[in-house]
C-alpha cells in the first residue's frame, strides 16, 4: 500500500473511520482469553484475529487500519494467506505495535518508562516490509499520591518523540500514545490537569525531535474520573472537558485524533465521542483506536467455539458501526438499541 505519511496518516482518521487495536501482547490476550475460558494457543489467537479481519462490513467500511502485534503481523490464516493481507484486502491499513512494553523505571517509585527503542530503527525497516504502514507506541503515566513526577513525564514524552522520529524516517506513520490512566480514586479535574501537562510535554519533545506533525496521529486518554473516584461524570462534562483540553494542547497540523477506551464500558466509549464531535469546530478529525470497548463483546459472543464465529462477526460489526456513527455525531442511544435488536 503506498501513500506519503501525510496521506496516511488523514486516511487513519478520516470519514469516522476508526482503528482496530489489536496489539495485545501475548501476557494481555492471555487475560482476555482467560476471562471467556479459551486457552490463549497460536492457533486460537490466530482464530480469534482472523474471524475479526475477515467481517467484512467492519473492515470495509468502519475500519480505516488495524494495530498489529509481532506475532500477528507473521502469523497466517487457516488457508495460508498471511493476516495482513485480509486487511489490505479489505482496504483498511496495517499497523503495528513497536513498543516492549512500560518497565518500572528506576529511582521513580510507582512510575513506569516505555522501553524498545534499541534496534527499533530495524525492526522498523523489517515491518515496513512486511506491510506496516503506521506504528504505535504507548507510554503509560499513572496518577496516584505524589505522582506522575516531571521526570517520568519528560523520560515518557522523550521516548516517544525518538521513536515518532524513527518511524518518520522509515516512512512510517507514528501513533503518539500517551495513556494518562483512569484506574485511580482521582476526580475529572485531576485528570484534566494531568493531561494536560503530559501532552504540553510531548508536543515539546516532537516539536524538538523535529517530528512532522502533520505525519502522525495522536492516541490520548479521555479526560475521565479515575474509576474508583466517588465522583463520576456526566457524558456532556466529558466531552467538553476533552475537547478543550486536547484544544489547548494539540496544533491543529496534527490531522487525527484516535483515542483509547482506556477501561470504559464499550457504550460510555462510544457516547463521549459521539458527544465531542457534536460539539462541532474541532481542528482535526477525532475518531477511535478501542481495543477492549471493540473487542470485549466479540470476544464474549466467540468464546473460541468455530460455532460461534458468525455471532462474532455480527457483535464485531455493530460495535465498529456504533463507533462510525460516533465519528460522524450521528450516534444515539436509540440507534444502539434497535441496531443492536
Ligand atoms: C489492545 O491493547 C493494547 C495492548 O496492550 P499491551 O501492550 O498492554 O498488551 C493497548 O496498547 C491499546 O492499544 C491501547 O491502550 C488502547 O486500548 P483500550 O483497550 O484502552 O482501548
Amino acid at each position: 500500500m503506498a501513500g506519503s505519511l501525510d496521506e496516511i496518516a488523514y486516511k487513519m482518521c478520516a470519514g469516522g473511520k476508526g482503528l482496530l487495536a489489536a496489539d495485545e501482547s501475548s501476557s494481555t490476550i492471555k487475560k482476555r482469553f482467560d476471562a471467556i475460558g479459551v486457552e490463549s494457543t497460536f492457533e486460537n489467537r490466530r482464530d480469534y484475529r482472523e474471524m475479526l479481519f475477515r467481517t467484512k462490513e467492519a473492515m470495509e467500511d468502519y475500519i480505516s487500519g488495524v494495530i498489529l502485534y509481532d506475532e500477528t503481523i507473521r502469523q497466517n490464516a487457516v488457508d495460508g494467506t498471511p493476516l495482513v493481507k485480509l486487511i489490505e484486502a479489505a482496504g483498511s491499513i496495517p499497523g503495528i505495535k513497536v513498543d516492549e512494553g512500560a518497565k518500572p523505571q528506576a529511582g521513580f517509585p510507582g512510575e513506569t518508562i516505555t522501553e524498545g527503542l534499541d534496534g527499533l530503527d530495524g525492526r522498523l525497516k523489517e515491518y515496513y516490509a512486511l506491510g506496516a504502514r503506521f506504528a504505535k507506541w504507548r507510554a503509560v503515566i499513572d496518577i496516584g499520591s505524589g505522582i506522575p513526577t516531571y521526570g517520568s513525564i519528560l523520560a515518557n514524552a522523550q521516548a516517544l518523540a525518538r521513536y515518532a522520529a524513527l518511524c518518520q524516517a522509515n516512512n512510517i506513520v507514528p501513533i503518539v500514545e500517551p495513556e494518562v490512566l483512569m484506574d485511580g480514586s482521582n476526580d475529572i479535574d485531576r485528570c484534566y490537569e494531568v493531561t494536560e501537562w503530559v501532552l504540553k510535554e510531548v508536543f515539546q519533545q516532537l516539536f524538538y525531535a523535529r517530528i512532522r506533525l502533520e505525519g502522525m496521529v495522536l492516541k490520548p486518554n479521555m479526560i475521565v474520573p479515575g474509576k474508583l473516584s466517588p465522583k463520576q461524570a456526566s457524558v456532556e462534562e466529558v466531552a467538553e472537558k476533552t475537547v478543550r483540553c486536547l484544544k489547548n494542547c494539540v496544533p491543529s497540523a496534527v490531522p487525527g485524533i484516535a483515542f483509547l477506551s482506556g477501561g470504559q464500558s464499550d457504550e460510555e466509549a462510544t457516547a463521549h465521542l459521539d458527544a465531542m464531535i457534536k460539539l462541532g469546530g474541532l481542528p482535526w478529525n477525532l475518531t477511535f483506536s478501542y481495543g477492549r470497548a471493540l473487542q470485549a463483546a466479540p470476544q464474549k459472543a466467540w468464546s473460541g467455539k468455530p460455532e460461534n464465529v458468525a455471532a462474532g462477526q455480527a457483535v464485531f460489526t455493530h460495535r465498529a458501526r456504533m463507533n462510525y456513527l460516533a465519528a460522524l455525531g450521528k450516534w444515539s442511544a436509540e440507534v444502539e438499541q434497535k441496531q443492536a435488536a
